[in-house]
């Protein structure tokens, strides 16, 4: 496989500054030598610049970082579609209002190959707000609900060329979710397992389900990893904790069960603040997740042979 990494230094949809680092911290703690050593042809292309921005408004004085986040998600379009077209483009972040662009792009491209877009968002949180409902103003808590097209971001964001089917979207580790949210999940259609799901039916099952859907629809398939899935306990850095997250091998099974499928064609890897980590710890579980999502295995043989 043709590994792109692409690093995005976007810290302004948090309101906790560092997640800028993120790009490098994944670097020092080796992404592209652990994709190397599976096999894997790596392209490093370096962090992309934060692009320039225009106007624009909306009537919610909460929201933050409008100009900003408009104009990375324009860029992420961009970028996303162009590097999908061949290889796997894995988005290094920066914050999770990222996903807008990075999703979009890719949905874009494949539209254009005729397949559904199937999304497998972890996370602490649903990310469903619009600009009207964000209360705290942090675009990293919008992605979901831009890209799926709900209502509410004409004239500010870019107008979607492949909306996502709501119905293609499953989220897993969710337990921080807002009232405004809960209101568009009982409309839309998403998939969505929280924690209490987890801890009775198991995280194999619940994922084996969703990737038996992608298989059957002939889907291609966009993974996005927000470090706050993750129990704060084993990853600690990063602005959003929120306690009793997947554990160490909760994350693990989920990666290598995705490698197994052989469905996942592009990866956002976000949140990660390099500021709040401990001896660069999460930047290397991260580092090590992606490496069993791309094929790092203990055993070199199929686990059903007990
Ligand atoms: B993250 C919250 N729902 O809107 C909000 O980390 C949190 O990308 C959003 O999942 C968390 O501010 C965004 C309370
Ligand atoms: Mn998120
Ligand atoms: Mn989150
Ligand atoms: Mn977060």
């Amino acid at each position: 496989m043709h590994c792109k990494l692409i690093g995005i230094p976007l810290q302004d949809g948090a309101s906790q500054l560092g997640c800028e680092m993120g790009p490098s911290a994944l670097r020092v703690a080796g992404l592209a030598a652990a994709l190397a050593d599976l096999g894997h042809e790596v392209s490093d292309l370096g962090n992309l610049s934060p692009p320039p921005t225009r106007d624009v408004a909306h009537g919610n004085s909460a929201v933050r970082n409008l100009p900003e986040i408009v104009a990375w998600t324009e860029l992420l379009a961009d970028v996303a579609y162009r590097e999908s077209g061949e290889g796997m483009p894995i988005f290094l972040g920066g914050d999770h209002a990222l996903s807008a662009g990075t999703v979009a792009g890719v949905a874009r491209r494949a539209a254009d190959k005729g397949r559904p877009l199937f999304v497998l968002w972890l996370d602490a949180h649903t990310d469903l707000h619009t600009l009207t409902s964000t209360e705290s103003g942090n675009l990293h808590g919008v992605p979901v609900a831009y890209f799926t097209g709900q209502p509410g971001f004409d004239g500010t964001f870019p107008p979607l060329v492949a909306p996502v089917d709501a119905a293609n979207v499953c989220m897993i580790g969710i337990r921080s979710v807002d009232p405004a949210e809960r209101a568009t999940l009982s409309k839309a259609d998403i998939t969505i397992h929280d924690m209490r799901s987890i801890d009775e039916h198991g995280v194999a099952a619940l994922l084996r389900s969703f990737l038996e859907r992608v298989t059957d629809a002939n889907g291609l398939l966009h993974v996005s990893l927000d470090v706050d899935f993750l129990d704060p306990a084993v990853a600690p850095a990063v602005g959003t904790t929120v306690p009793g997250g997947a554990t160490f091998r909760e994350a693990h099974l989920v990666m290598e069960m995705l490698h197994d499928s052989g469905l996942v064609s592009s990866l956002d890897l976000v949140e990660l603040n390099p500021f709040l980590d401990e001896r660069g710890r999460t930047a290397t579980l991260l580092v090590d997740l992606t490496a069993s999502l791309m094929g790092r295995k203990v055993l070199d043989r199929p686990t059903r042979s007990f």
